[in-house]
């Protein structure tokens, strides 16, 4: 038997020019995404990432994976698309708080509902960067970064509420400087039999001066042993913190859980998973049980053409199926 092909994150890296500013907190996703997938050992060949448009979406371009960089705003459709014609595929999505948590906001929200078995990490800089640094629905309310002539006059969505809100079934928070930890959030949210959401907090030092790398990383107070505080903290270090729904009658309680803790902001600042459900059905299940071949016949396994090239499909059998 051949030996098992080690990859290591530096096997997922291509050789396209990355125009990330110096500091950006995207190149810290970037990493930890590419040392989940080594330490998933997934193949190349089976992951397919889709992005929207911004800074963030780039990264499709940087992982030597199948990268797909779509419209802004509709990450969600291409992937859900991806992700039910072809079921065995790994599909993971890239998006900015703009894309997903703006224009994308619908799209967002019925990821939520549907459950489809993909991970979606959200470069939450606060600022529209590939555009200059407008406000993204991610930046609160009153906050002035260098990038505006005004404070910011709408109040923000906060990620973590929308996706509990949405029915999302695995939630979770990292931060792009803390990569060890997000490349373990994004490894259990690909693991994970849903959909998995994860806000990552990415500094985008060109236009946001005030969520920087030196604001996550303290507040000016210092612990009884005289060190800086941190105001990035994990969920899982708290005695006792279980995420996880374990029976149907535990889901209201565990939604509260996490909506509380996703309130902490400012001083104190929460990573880690904040929910996980694994006992609802998955779209793809729930589309077994409506069409029992759709395992072993999704779309992407379906004949389409002859030799010749000249198209099989059977347009009456679909005609008929769409009149039941
Ligand atoms: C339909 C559409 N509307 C607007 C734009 C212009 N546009 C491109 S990127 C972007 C915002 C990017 O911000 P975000 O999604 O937060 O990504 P970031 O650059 O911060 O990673 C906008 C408004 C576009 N490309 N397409
Ligand atoms: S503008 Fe901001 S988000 Fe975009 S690459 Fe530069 S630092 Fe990163
Ligand atoms: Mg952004």
């Amino acid at each position: 038997m051949a030996p098992e092909q080690i990859l290591t994150p530096a096997d997922y890296q291509t050789d396209v020019h990355n125009d990330w500013c110096p500091g950006c907190g995207d190149f810290g996703i970037l990493k930890a995404l590419q040392m989940a997938l080594s330490d998933l050992k997934l193949a190349h060949d089976n992951v397919a990432l889709f992005s929207g448009i911004g800074c963030s979406a780039k990264t499709v371009h940087y992982v030597s994976t199948y990268g797909i960089h779509t419209l802004h705003g509709r990450v969600v459709p291409f992937a859900t698309g991806a992700k039910l014609a072809n079921p065995d595929l790994e599909v993971i999505l890239l998006g900015g708080d703009g894309d997903g948590m703006g224009i994308g906001a619908g799209h967002f929200v019925n990821a939520g509902r549907r459950n489809v078995d993909m991970c979606y990490l959200l470069h939450d800089n606060q600022v529209y960067g590939l555009t200059k640094g407008q406000a993204s629905p991610t930046l609160r309310l009153g906050l002035k970064p260098k990038s505006l002539p005004q404070p910011n006059i709408n109040e923000a969505v906060n990620p973590i509420w929308l996706a509990i809100a949405s029915g999302a079934t695995f939630v979770a928070r990292g931060y792009s400087f803390d990569i060890r930890h997000l490349k373990d959030l994004i490894v259990k949210g690909i693991r994970h039999k849903g959909y998995a959401f994860i806000d990552v907090l990415q500094p985008c030092p060109t236009y946001n001066n005030l969520n920087t790398k030196d604001w996550y990383g303290g507040v000016d107070r210092t612990g009884s042993d005289g060190k800086k505080l941190p105001r990035v903290y994990k969920l899982e270090e708290i005695d006792g913190w279980d995420p996880v729904v374990h029976t149907p009658e535990e889901t209201p309680e565990k939604q509260l859980q996490a909506l509380r803790s996703a309130l902490e902001w400012d001083d104190r600042i929460p990573l880690g998973i904040f929910y996980q459900n694994p006992l609802l059905p998955t779209y793809e299940e729930r589309l077994e049980a409506r069409i029992p071949s759709y395992r072993e016949a999704p779309p992407a396994k379906q004949v389409i053409a002859d030799a010749e090239g000249r198209p099989t499909a059977r347009l009456q059998k679909f005609l008929d199926e769409l009149a039941v």
